[in-house]
């Protein structure tokens, strides 16, 4: 199996939060994988697919791009395995989960790191990040750097009902973790690859969470470096 992600400058350090959620969908099925490392502006030319996005799975030669239709289809398809959704209501669950924090989460912090992941690419794909970022942002990424700390309170004033929930289990999933732990997951990945930027205190039950889930499969998520 092979897994398309997007890396910067530094190619060992992938940091897509929706390749991340599928790295730890495949570690928790005990899938192996190959990882391979794009920038940007190769990402459409991956053959067999016309996905202008990552991830991206091979699965002997059955391509499959979007995060969610992947989740499904190893769902599906890997039946032996543990499950990430707990049967279909949690696959519902996790469907509406994915939106959610796409609205909640993804869109401000989208903002508080954009000019960080801008720093950390290949200059190959600058210009393209600039242009596409910018028309969806509305702005400069230089102004969306100047708001940097006005997002990331944003994004911080969204945390109140995983923080609550997590007080009293220790994953969104309950006793152990699955699929919406990954998407969540994936966006801490993403900040702690490409921003010095500290999401959370420690105090955070999402803080010691976060430590749970680095814990995971031998440390998989720890590949990742703190900028
Ligand atoms: N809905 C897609 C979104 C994936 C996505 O937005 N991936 C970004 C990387 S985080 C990407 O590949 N962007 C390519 C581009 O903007 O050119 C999924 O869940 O897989």
């Amino acid at each position: 199996m092979k897994l398309y992600e997007l890396v910067g400058k530094d190619k060992t350090q992938g940091f897509s939060p929706y390749v991340w959620r599928i790295r730890m969908a495949l570690a928790h099925k005990g899938l192996p994988v190959e990882m391979v490392p794009l920038n940007f502006t190769e990402i459409p030319h991956i053959e067999g697919t016309d996905s202008k996005t990552v991830p991206v799975l091979d699965d002997q030669g059955k391509i499959i791009g979007d995060s969610w239709d992947i989740a499904c289809y190893l769902e599906e398809n890997y039946t032996n395995s543990p499950s990430l959704f707990g049967g279909e209501t949690g696959k519902a669950y996790a469907n509406f989960f994915n939106f959610v924090t796409f609205y909640n989460l993804i869109v401000p912090l989208f903002q508080t790191l954009i000019y960080d992941i801008y720093e950390g690419l290949d200059e190959k794909d600058q210009d393209y990040f600039r242009t596409s970022r910018e028309a969806r942002l509305g702005k400069s990424l230089e102004e969306a750097h100047e708001h940097q700390a006005e997002s990331l309170i944003n994004f911080q004033k969204q945390l109140w009902p995983y923080n609550t929930t997590l007080k009293s289990q220790d994953f969104l999933s309950g006793e152990n973790p699955a699929y919406v732990d990954y998407i969540l997951y994936g966006l801490f990945q993403w900040s702690k690859g490409v921003s010095k930027i500290q999401l959370l205190s420690e105090k955070d039950p999402l803080y010691q969470w976060r430590a749970r889930m680095d814990d995971l499969y031998d440390g998989l998520g720890k590949v990742i470096r703190q900028k």
